[in-house]
């Protein structure tokens, strides 16, 4: 392979939870398989469902108890990831009584992913993902009443109750959509990018993908373009370990997906999305890059979710043990943890805490419940942007 011009990934790395500084990954390199310290770290700590049959080496998610960030950001995450897990546990409940119908994929165990971002990120950047889409508004900002209205087709949801729980919308908060078709939100998150760059706004769009979208082919001819277009586009492929059922080992032959990335030049590095704190530190780096004009970054989350791929799952691709495994290193008990033994608040301020999401929650199931459906009429409204489009006639 010729000398790469692709930066080092690492650069500006304030180092990870276990210490180790991220050391270049997509720089100069034969395709040896010879992984750095720093991949080989992370791939020793997943469980089965990033690493094959073999046993693993699961330490907690912050292993750390030496805060890095200040107090007021542990306790935004751990606002926002209760509030999520609330939320989606809720959302379950409201499904199983058939209040919210359709399909429903929850977001629970992958907390860490959106939350670190939004924490490493400015106002004005743009979000965009796949239908496991509940999260990012509600760590962006959106109300949680718009967030469960949707899920309710009501009127008041955040895409105006025509969306559903796949297809959450808020522009206000630069939440570029929730997506249904595997892998469609990746051309045109490289496409919300090029509209950032051509308007020099100096915002970058974030676009999150599942395991599964990686081998669809608009994947690599977004990646090249944006890569020759040095897009501000951060690509993060939420590696939970399956897609519906297919495990990752099953349908692809690099299971070490960051590596996708390499036939790009594109700069790309795994991250322990078990840990917030990693995935900051890397959406940071990822974007100073964008920022400063040297284009793309492909992120890898190893994550993990807890419920099925949607509600009708009966989850028998998996063990019981591994579930348990990532249980074990929760994203929100090691924030907790870190809060708690850096006595950057009591048990008592998370328990009310705790309440206040509890009951932020029942509020929005209250307002959804009492929301109107929209008019029939409005099935006609919001197809084209164009309101004159030719095709549309009495
Ligand atoms: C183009 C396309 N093919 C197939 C499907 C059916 N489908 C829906 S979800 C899914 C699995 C995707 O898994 P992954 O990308 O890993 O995301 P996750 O559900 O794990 O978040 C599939 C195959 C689809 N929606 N779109
Ligand atoms: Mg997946």
């Amino acid at each position: 392979m010729a000398e790469s011009k692709v930066k080092d990934a690492s650069k500006g790395a304030k180092g990870s939870s276990n210490g180790a500084a991220m050391p270049p990954v997509n720089t100069t390199h034969e395709a040896t398989g010879v992984e750095t310290m720093q991949q080989a770290a992370i791939a020793q700590e997943m469980p089965d469902a990033h690493k094959g049959e073999e046993e693993a080496n699961a330490p907690t998610a912050s292993s750390t108890t030496e805060p890095k960030f200040p107090k007021e950001t542990y306790l935004t995450w751990y606002e926002q990831m209760q509030l999520i897990r609330k939320f989606e546990e809720k959302t379950g409940q409201l499904y199983g009584q058939q209040k919210i119908k359709g399909f429903c994929h929850l977001y629970i165990g992958q907390e860490a992913c959106v939350a670190g971002a939004v924490s490493a990120l400015e106002k004005g950047d743009k979000y965009i993902t796949a239908y496991r889409d509940h999260a990012h508004p509600l760590a962006l900002g959106t109300s949680p009443n718009a967030v469960m209205a949707e899920m309710f087709a009501k009127v008041t949801g955040c895409s105006k109750g025509k969306g559903g729980s796949m297809h959450m919308f808020d522009k206000e908060v630069g939440f570029m959509g929730g997506h249904g078709i595997v892998g469609a939100q990746v051309p045109m998150g490289a496409g919300i990018a090029f509209a950032e760059k051509y308007n020099k706004t100096g915002k970058l769009c974030i676009c999150y993908m599942g395991d599964g979208a990686v081998r669809q082919g608009a994947l690599h001819e977004a990646f090249n373009m944006a890569m020759l277009w040095k897009l501000p586009v951060i690509f993060v492929v939420e590696n939970n370990g399956y897609a519906m059922g297919t495990s990752v080992q099953r349908t692809s032959n690099v299971t070490e997906l960051y590596q996708i990335g390499r036939g790009y030049d594109m700069p790309s590095e795994p991250v322990n999305a078990m840990n917030v704190e990693d995935v900051h530190d890397a959406v940071a780096r990822a974007a100073e890059r964008a920022r400063a004009g040297e284009g793309p970054t492909f992120l890898e989350f190893k994550t993990y979710r807890y419920k099925g791929h949607s509600m009708s799952d009966p989850m028998k691709y998996r063990t019981k043990e591994e579930l348990e495994e990532y249980r074990q290193r929760d994203t929100i008990e090691a924030v907790r943890h870190t809060i708690l033994t850096n006595n950057m608040a009591t048990e008592d301020d998370l328990a009310a805490i705790d309440e206040q999401i509890k009951a932020r929650v029942l509020e929005a199931v209250d307002f959804a419940e009492k929301s109107p459906y929209p008019e029939a009429s409005e099935l006609y409204e919001d197809v084209y942007v164009q309101t004159d489009y030719p095709y549309i006639h009495d």
